[in-house]
């Protein structure tokens, strides 16, 4: 996919703040720090589109990102960030829930998990929400940069056997840091746009 004029659009905190338009919606989740942000910079080849950062809970709220007038890519801020105030956590997961719930406007989710590590307790109680929305989802082994490239493949498998033991989902290996697999990433993105 050749993306030409991708525009941060808004960033929400509430749904009347939702972009009203008809554009289908591609919105990532996973833990706080996984790369969610990283994920849309690499995949539509911009540098500081969406804000990074190495100290997890960078992104608190919903970032809308317009992509050529053709879709959005949306951020969602990421769970389990354990130095975020209750209070702080509570209104993160409000966000999240009241989007995924009620959007009816999103065509995909792109559920990302660390490659190097077992799924947290926090990444289960996710994938329960995205079996419970009924919105179809892909998986994404992130920060395959990080392992040998012989064992991406294998690794994705048994990760996706402990998340999605059906092993009825689509599961793609990612690296932001490499950039590879971004191929890959946009022909099953571009099934659901
Ligand atoms: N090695 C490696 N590092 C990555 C990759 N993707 C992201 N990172 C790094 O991981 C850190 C977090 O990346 P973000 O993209 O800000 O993560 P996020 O999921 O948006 O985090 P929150 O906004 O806190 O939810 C940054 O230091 C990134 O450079 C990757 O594929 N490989
Ligand atoms: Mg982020």
């Amino acid at each position: 996919m050749l993306v030409k004029n991708p525009k941060f659009e808004i960033s929400a905190v509430s749904p009347k703040q939702y972009p009203q338009n008809d554009l289908p919606e591609i919105v990532l989740v996973g833990k706080s720090n996984v790369g969610k942000s990283s994920f849309i910079n690499t995949m539509v080849n911009r540098k500081k589109l969406a804000r990074t950062s190495s100290e997890p809970g960078k992104t608190r709220q919903i970032n809308f990102y317009n992509i050529d007038e053709k879709f959005y890519l949306v951020d969602l801020p990421g769970y389990g960030y354990s130095k975020m105030s209750k209070t702080q956590q509570a209104q993160v997961g409000q966000f999240i829930e009241e989007y995924l719930f009620h959007r009816t406007k999103i065509s995909l989710i792109v559920f990302l998990i660390d490659i190097r590590h077992a799924p947290t307790n926090n990444d289960r109680l996710m994938y329960d929400y995205i079996i419970r929305s009924q919105k179809p989802f892909i998986l994404i082994a992130n920060k395959a940069d990080k392992i040998a490239p012989t064992k991406v493949m294998n690794q994705a498998k048994t990760l996706q056997k402990e998340i999605n033991p059906l092993l009825d989902a689509t599961m793609l290996p990612f690296s932001s840091e490499k950039k590879i697999y971004t191929e890959d990433v946009w022909n099953e993105i571009e099934k659901y746009i």
